[in-house]
């Protein structure tokens, strides 16, 4: 039997059905013409400055050449009302990440929908002489038991975040394009991830990369002189990922400096390891309290021997 190679489809923004598809079957897909030129000029250009202004990571997330633009939809108000309430976005997130589900009320039945909300958003400005990042799922923060799902096919609804990263630059296998397992979505947890297995999500920009957070990918090496590879990430997940009752709100910066430790930590305002939760790459308490920070870092230490 032939040993299907795996590629990344491209599929126009007009063929929603055929994007549906090629994400159940691939768990990543390429979208044609999702943006155009002049919106991602903005979108680069209202990032530039804390692009510019990051320092380099010390840690194992990114190599110390990338430089991000955290919280892109509080600082970009082009892809804050451009990409992140584009109405494909919505069927996307709608049709994977979505939650329904129905409980009795006394004997009546209720049927509840949870909507996905944007749980990240930032841009990756890649440096030249970028080593790669290592393959790893997103969903890794959110602690999801993957099953094996080779033989039955992909079920709809076993991924709990998904997401959508669009080029600033033309993306190239120099300059560090992501690069990803299509099909991968569907391994169970004991399976490792291969470099070799691996194929660059090459981009023009106006294109968008679309996967699964079940999906092994990485930040891919820049080895050029002088290019640097821009993608802005827009990442969304459950919508009811947060707590209940929002105590973030409710409490005022002081009064929450004066708890206890113990209390400030089972509130939340220490980090789920291990990412979740931080705010300009700090731990909220960090953030709280003004605190400078020369090189960010891991929040949770590498575990490679
Ligand atoms: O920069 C990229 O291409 C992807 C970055 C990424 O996967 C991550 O930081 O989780
Ligand atoms: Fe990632």
């Amino acid at each position: 039997m032939a040993v299907k190679e795996p590629i990344v489809q491209r599929i126009e923004r007009t063929d929603v059905p055929a994007i549906i598809q090629a994400i159940i079957e691939d768990g990543c897909v390429i979208i044609k013409n999702f943006t155009d030129l002049e919106t991602i000029e903005k979108v680069n250009a209202e990032t530039k400055p804390y692009i510019d202004a990051d320092k380099p990571w010390k840690g194992d997330l990114f190599p110390p050449e990338t430089r991000r633009c955290s919280n892109l939809v509080g600082r970009s108000k082009t892809a804050r009302e451009q990409w992140i309430v584009d109405p494909l976005i919505k069927t996307l997130t709608s049709k994977f990440v979505d939650k329904t589900t129905t409980n009795f009320y006394g004997e009546t039945k209720h049927t509840y929908t949870s909507e996905a909300i944007c749980s990240i958003a930032m841009t990756f400005d890649v440096g030249p002489g970028a080593k790669a990042q290592r393959l790893h799922r997103d969903d890794k923060n959110f602690h999801v038991d993957h099953e094996d799902q080779t033989a039955t096919g992909y079920r709809v609804g076993s991924d709990v975040m998904m997401a959508f990263m669009i080029p600033g630059v033309k993306t190239t296998v120099e300059n560090g394009a992501t690069i990803a397992i299509p099909g991968s979505h569907l391994w169970g947890a004991d399976r490792a991830p291969k470099q070799h297995e691996a194929v660059p999500a090459l981009m023009e920009p106006t294109d968008c990369w679309v996967m699964l957070g079940g999906l092994y990918h990485a930040g891919g090496a820049n080895v050029t002189e002088s290019e640097r590879r821009t993608l802005h990430g827009m990442f969304f997940a459950r919508g009811y990922f947060r707590q209940e009752e929002n105590a973030y709100l409710a409490n005022s910066t002081e009064e929450v400096l004066s708890w206890a430790p113990e209390a400030q930590k089972i509130m939340g305002y220490e980090l789920s390891s291990p990412n979740i939760g931080f705010v300009n790459f700090k731990t909220p308490l960090q953030y709280m309290r003004g605190v400078e920070i020369d090189a960010f870092g891991d929040f949770d230490p590498s575990q490679e021997k």
